[in-house]
């Protein structure tokens, strides 16, 4: 039987394996994904649509909840357009405001006039939320739901109390969760949000687990016992290095250790909650079309998807439709450029054909040529109880080569905890690529760029563990010109 026609569970399951004389796979260590973080980790990119009353005053990202609804009045919206420019771009999945800070909803909801259905937007028939997953289904994306929890236009009720709101909001998630199909995320956004106590959210999480089981939670702050993902720690996309997957309740609420819990996570931390980085194309989250020439750059997007999907993290890069209800051609056409870049950097592993040993062996089911066979079902793995190892790849002859990226088997935990790589020209002298000397956590994917470097010889250095490694995928590259523009 080969190897890759081995289901990746059984290959996982320890013990179970139906192969004579097999190997059983290492344990996992520590907490673990869950079947939804897994899913949402395949996805790697999502686009964020910011789009709502706001787009139609000027210049207002958060607005006051005083704008009247009637200004709402998109002349050509066309989420056909919004899923093109992610089918180009490669982005599987999309998260829309249905509800931002200014409480305006983007659908008809019946617990509020405040909508759709008092502008002046197909004479208040419309509903841009029912557009927006009809297309996401027309062109196989994954809808999500950003459904704000801080709403200024219900505070402007003479009447409001934070219990009153429980009910209006929960309401409006019923709505949304339950007359829309599928939402594969939903997004708790805590700016603005800390009067909402975790007693208010548990409510809410009810509602999202009962109506739809494999919804992403993203949430921060007084959600967060609840959260598959949690926010990074900052709106540049800027991922700490490291950046663990687990962190721990207790650091998150700590005012001094918050912003590093999210941004670096926890090493050895007791919940599994992944870091979600949000990002904007463009410097605010709304469309001003005084901001067409402050696009992000594809080089900027490169450095963003190396700093965020790189580090072990999951792109949500936001593209504001502007008043027509249409993405700007610059915004399109530089995610579309992007991923251009990106395929063909990763297309080709300069490694792929080497020679590989390793001083670590578990056993031939575990070989460590499967860092480089391209099947994330496959990886290498090192025996029991023996945390390091040096896995060395001799080339059929010198490349040169200015980025890496490794991966580790998350299903079986955070489990290294240093690294390095290493290059020479006659496989005993050895140099330290200086970028790699001081690397931490691994996760899903990270990629490290420096200087060109030319070599015959690559070592890749697992130097401290939780438990033996478990690596899936190893290469170095030559990063595309394209994504230098
Ligand atoms: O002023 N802010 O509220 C703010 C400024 C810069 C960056 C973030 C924030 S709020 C922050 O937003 C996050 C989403 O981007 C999460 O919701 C955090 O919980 C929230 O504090």
């Amino acid at each position: 039987m080969k190897l890759k026609t081995i289901a990746f569970s059984a290959l996982l399951a320890y013990g179970t394996s139906a192969v004579t004389n097999a190997q059983p796979a290492p344990k996992p260590f520590g907490v673990t994904p869950n079947d939804r973080q897994l899913e949402w980790y395949d996805r790697e990119m999502i686009a964020f649509f910011h789009f709502g009353i706001n787009t139609f005053e000027n210049f207002v990202n958060e607005g006051d909840g005083k704008a009247p609804a009637a200004i709402f009045n998109p002349t050509a919206l066309d989420c056909n357009q919004w899923m093109q420019t992610l089918k180009n771009a490669g982005i599987p999945a999309a998260i829309l405001t249905a509800k931002h800070a200014d409480g305006f909803c983007l659908w008809p909801s019946a617990y509020t006039d405040y909508s759709v259905k008092n502008s002046a937007w197909k004479n208040g028939k419309g509903d841009v939320v029912r557009e927006f997953v009809d297309a996401c289904e027309e062109n196989g994306i994954k809808a999500g739901i950003y459904l704000g929890p801080h709403d200024r236009h219900e505070h402007l009720h003479p009447e409001y109390t934070t219990e009153k709101y429980k009910k209006y909001y929960a309401n409006q998630l019923r709505e949304l969760m339950t007359d829309y199909g599928k939402i594969w995320e939903t997004w708790w956004d805590g700016a603005g949000a800390d009067e909402l106590t975790t007693p208010v959210y548990t409510e809410w999480f009810k509602i999202v687990r009962e109506t739809q089981p494999d919804c992403v939670i993203f949430g921060t702050k007084n959600s967060y016992p609840f959260a598959d993902v949690r926010w990074m720690g900052n709106e540049a996309g800027h991922c700490g290095d490291p950046c663990w997957s687990t962190t721990d309740s207790i650091a998150i609420r700590d005012e001094a250790a918050y912003y590093d819990a999210l941004n670096q996570g926890v090493l050895n931390g007791n919940a599994y909650i992944p870091a979600e980085t949000d990002v904007s194309t463009r410097p605010s989250w709304f469309y001003h079309p005084e901001e067409d020439c402050r696009v992000k750059s594809v080089a900027d997007l490169w450095d963003i998807y190396c700093t965020s999907v790189g580090r072990n993290s999951v792109l949500l890069l936001n593209f504001p439709p502007d008043r027509r209800g249409l993405l700007h051609s610059k915004d399109s056409l530089n995610a579309a450029t992007l991923r251009k870049g990106i395929d063909e950097t990763f297309s080709n592993n300069l490694l792929a054909k080497s020679k590989v040993s390793a001083t670590n062996l578990r056993g031939k089911k575990f070989d460590p040529r499967y860092l480089i066979d391209n099947d994330p079902k496959t990886y290498y793995a090192g025996k029991d109880g023996v945390v390091t190892s040096d896995i060395t790849f001799t080339l059929p002859k010198a490349e040169t080569f200015d980025c890496l990226m490794l991966r580790e088997v998350i299903q079986l935990g955070h489990r290294t905890t240093r690294w390095s790589v290493e290059y020479s020209n006659n496989g005993k002298d050895w140099t330290t690529i200086p970028e790699t000397s001081s690397l931490q956590s691994v996760g899903n994917k990270w990629i490290v760029r420096f200087n060109p470097v030319t070599a015959k010889y690559v070592r890749l250095r697992i130097l401290a563990g939780n438990a033996t490694p478990a690596l899936n995928t190893f290469g170095v590259y030559k990063q595309s010109e394209i994504l230098k523009q």
